[in-house]
């Protein structure tokens, strides 16, 4: 087996809920408030990694994380048994246990930021998980998903796990990190995107010193790493991550005209160090960037399949945007890479701002790499019909904003999670 690029989508945790807490992400705002269905979300998510595995694509997991999280509460100063310590919590401040109830560790984009080995210095993959520390709720996410890496990827002969940079280098990961190469085994040329803060603005998540701290520590050659600036008018119109308004996979860059402050100065610098490099512009005179965030057509995974060609796995709202459905049939009628177009429902996580491709962190390894990875988070047919049992048997069916304040749903939630650690044979 050659190189192999793995997803490793996160398994949306059972407190899944719409508590509008990530400001500058348009759906989060709007549906605020909300009911949310954990379990359906879950269902949908485990159908995308499905569909994933049917175009013969290896497929990973990561786990939900602790939620609610009384680990944080009390080192805030709340005290007592778990069930306690959220109930005071609650009591003072229902924001607070709002924040530490977030399902957002299904964003497993925002995981870390990889580097796969042909690309540094020592020949192994590098991970760094992200800070996450712009949003409360996200910037307590780093130490469980730091401990979920090291043990996926605790063979260091193949891989090393790096730990968050300091929290004032806001970092949102692999979101921020496109990939460009020949092929998944070939040096890639690695592009990083930074925001820059407007005054009055949404935040700019992805600060360019911590990336750069990234590439210094992955062993990156500098002569294939850029760092280009994202567009303050995707920022603003609410592409509060990168990989809202453009993808990369191998030799193609799938972008929206106006997801870089220069954009010709990319696509220039990316030609200048691969020759083969495909840019496939939307302009914003076909889509605009406010249908572009609608439709999260630039969250879609772009996946080379098995038999040739690339696939774009993207959410119905793509198929529901005229402006964007017109334009991708025309893609695949042409001779380009793209071929193929395949639609997911992955509304309950679109409702809060991640779609297909904010559900997925890739990890690009060899064969040797690929069987040094903890199996149990590396999916076949019998593990995810595990786990699909697992969710419909323990995952709440519906939230309702005030249901964070009740002690039966903390119990629902830390008992499912207890069970799905137990199915893995996980300890706690
Ligand atoms: O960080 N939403 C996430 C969505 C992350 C999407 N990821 C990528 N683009 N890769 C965020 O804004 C909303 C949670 C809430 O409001 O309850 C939230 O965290």
């Amino acid at each position: 087996m050659s190189f192999v690029e793995i997803n490793f989508d996160g398994l949306i945790g059972p407190t899944h809920n719409y508590a509008g807490l990530s400001f500058g992400n348009i759906a989060s705002a709007n549906n605020a408030g909300q009911t949310a269905r954990p379990r359906l979300a879950a269902l949908q998510g485990l159908a995308k990694m499905r569909a994933l595995m049917d175009l013969g694509l290896p497929q990973g997991f990561l786990l939900p994380l602790e939620r609610p999280n009384a680990h944080v509460l009390r080192g805030i100063g709340f005290a007592g048994t778990d069930a306690e310590v959220c109930a005071a919590a609650w009591a003072a401040d229902p924001g607070l246990l709002r924040n530490v109830s977030a399902a957002s560790a299904m964003w497993t984009a925002n995981a870390a930021t990889v580097s796969p080995g042909p690309d540094t210095r020592d020949g192994r993959c590098h991970l760094s998980v992200a800070n996450l520390s712009t949003m409360l709720h996200r910037s307590i996410e780093a130490p469980e998903t730091e401990a979920t890496l090291r043990t996926i990827f605790a063979d260091t002969r193949h891989f090393a796990v790096h730990g968050p940079v300091l929290a004032k280098l806001g970092d949102e990961g692999a979101a921020n990190h496109m990939r460009l190469c020949a092929h998944h085994g070939a040096p890639g040329v690695e592009v990083f995107v930074y925001g820059e803060q407007r005054a009055g603005g949404f935040p700019a998540r992805q600060d360019r010193r911590a990336f750069e701290a990234i590439a210094r520590r992955h062993g990156l050659d500098p002569a294939r790493t850029l760092f280009v600036q994202q567009s303050v008018a995707a920022i603003d119109a609410g592409a509060f991550h990168n990989d809202v308004v453009a993808v990369a996979n191998e030799t193609v860059l799938f972008t929206h005209e106006q997801a870089f402050e220069d954009p010709q100065a990319l696509y220039d610098a990316i030609r200048t160090r691969l020759p083969e490099a495909v840019v496939v512009e939307v302009p914003a005179s076909r889509v605009s960037l406010a249908d572009a965030i609608r439709s999260y057509l630039f969250n879609s995974q772009l996946v080379s399949l098995p038999s040739g060609g690339m696939a774009l796995v993207l959410p119905g709202e793509a198929q529901e945007t005229p402006s964007v459905w017109t334009w991708l049939q025309e893609l695949v009628a042409g001779n380009g890479p793209i071929r193929q177009l395949i639609v997911k429902d992955v509304r309950e996580s679109m409702r809060n701002g991640g779609g297909p491709a904010c559900l997925r962190l890739r990890v690009a390894v060899d064969a040797a790499a690929m069987a040094a990875i903890d199996p149990r988070f590396l999916l076949d047919d019998g593990k995810w019909e595990g786990l699909h049992r697992l969710v419909e048997a323990h995952w709440p069916e519906t939230i309702a904003p005030d249901d964070l304040g009740n002690p039966d749903l903390w119990e629902t939630c830390w008992s499912a999670r207890r069970a799905l650690r137990a199915h893995l044979g996980l300890a706690g």
